[in-house]
């Protein structure tokens, strides 16, 4: 089953999203396959954002991820990376849909309150830089599995 790897940002958590934001991915239908609350560390920062090192943002987005505790959550489902990605809405919240989270709850680039998985391939990375494979119940079901995927 694909994976996707989400970060509760600090602002959503201060803000008291949290629980907010783990319901939509939820009442998608994607199953959590592992949740941890920790505070993301200067080198875990610069590893999961290794594609943007060098861009003018950059050391302001590893101060911002790393300045507040976080919820991080894999989750499994049928093509799991884009349907969170479709939940999350636009990188920039003024152009989010309406019913996306960043449209909902964000105004900001720098504040827009989650991280998902960008590729399959980075789904299943970003996951491995956060979870131990015995931190994940991979393939466990739920008994709502059957009226989720076909
Ligand atoms: P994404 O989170 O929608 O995948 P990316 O382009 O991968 O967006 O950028 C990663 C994160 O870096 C964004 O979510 C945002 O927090 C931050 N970011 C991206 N571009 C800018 C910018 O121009 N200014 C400030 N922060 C930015
Ligand atoms: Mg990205």
């Amino acid at each position: 089953m694909e994976r996707t790897f989400i970060i509760v940002k600090p602002d959503a958590v201060q803000r008291g999203l949290t629980g907010e934001i783990i319901s939509r991915f939820e009442a998608r239908g994607l199953r959590i396959i592992g949740m941890k609350f920790l505070q993301i560390s200067q080198s875990l920062a610069e590893k999961h954002y290794a594609v943007h090192a060098g861009k003018p943002f950059f050391a302001g987005l590893v101060s911002y991820i790393t300045s507040s505790p976080v919820v991080v959550i894999a989750f499994e489902g049928t093509n799991a990376v884009a349907a969170a990605r479709k939940a999350i809405g636009a990188t920039k919240p003024q152009e989010a849909e309406a019913g996306t989270i960043r449209g909902d709850f964000a105004l900001e680039i720098g504040r827009n309150l989650v991280h998902g998985s960008d590729s399959v391939e980075n789904g299943q990375i970003e996951v491995a830089n956060f979870f131990s494979e015995d931190e994940l119940k991979s393939g466990w079901s739920r008994n709502t599995d059957p009226w989720i995927f076909e």
